[in-house]
């Protein structure tokens, strides 16, 4: 075969994974034009260096067609809007992706290029297939840390323009205790 198996193993407490790995944190300043509201209510001041999500690879993954990242979105809000990744669509509009709930709760935004929003739930046992073409964003509105694992292709590339320039059309927000989704 053109490329090497691989085989890792997934552990918990802390969420990791064995073996060689890449972890990117995502912190709020760094997702300081995702936020509707930049006023943090967890934590009055706002704290810039607040974590709000971790992604974790396999350190060597471009020669294969097909890789995973394990995404941790730490519970909380800024403001009223529950933690999240930023999105992206992928470059090819040919690449789908496939999430496998593994903790936690919470809901994935999809967005067409015209802006139109639909969601699915995610949750531990979840499978969700995000189709090509559609912008996703995974939003934890759980009590705890929202885990997942996504699988897709590393040649799939991703576009995060085009949401930096138009955002997405629907926040999840938090309305009497419960989580809303409400027009941007
Ligand atoms: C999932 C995958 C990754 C992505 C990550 C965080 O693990 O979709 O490709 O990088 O979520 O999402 P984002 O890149 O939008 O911050
Ligand atoms: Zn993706």
């Amino acid at each position: 075969p053109r490329v090497a198996a691989f085989a890792h193993k997934v552990t918990r407490e802390p969420w990791g994974l064995d073996g060689t790995a890449k972890i990117d944190i995502r912190r709020q300043k760094d997702l300081a034009d995702c936020f509707a509201g930049q006023k943090d209510t967890d934590c009055p001041k706002g704290d810039p260096e607040k974590e709000i999500y971790k992604v974790i690879s396999p350190a060597e993954q471009e020669q294969s067609d097909l890789t995973y990242a394990i995404t941790i979105i730490q519970p909380g809000k800024v403001g009223d809007e529950y933690h999240m990744t930023r999105g992206h669509f992928h470059k090819r509009a040919d690449a789908g992706e496939l999430y496998f709930g593994l903790s936690g709760s919470g809901v994935i935004l999809m967005q067409d290029r015209l802006g139109s929003v639909t969601k699915e739930d995610i949750a531990e046992g979840a499978v969700v297939y995000i189709p090509p073409g559609l912008a996703h964003r995974t939003v934890n509105t759980g009590q705890g840390e929202l885990v997942f694992l996504a699988a897709y292709s590393p040649q799939a590339g991703h576009d995060y323009e085009s949401i930096v320039r138009r955002g997405f059309s629907k926040r999840v927000v938090e309305r009497d205790g419960r989580a809303e989704l409400v027009d941007a």
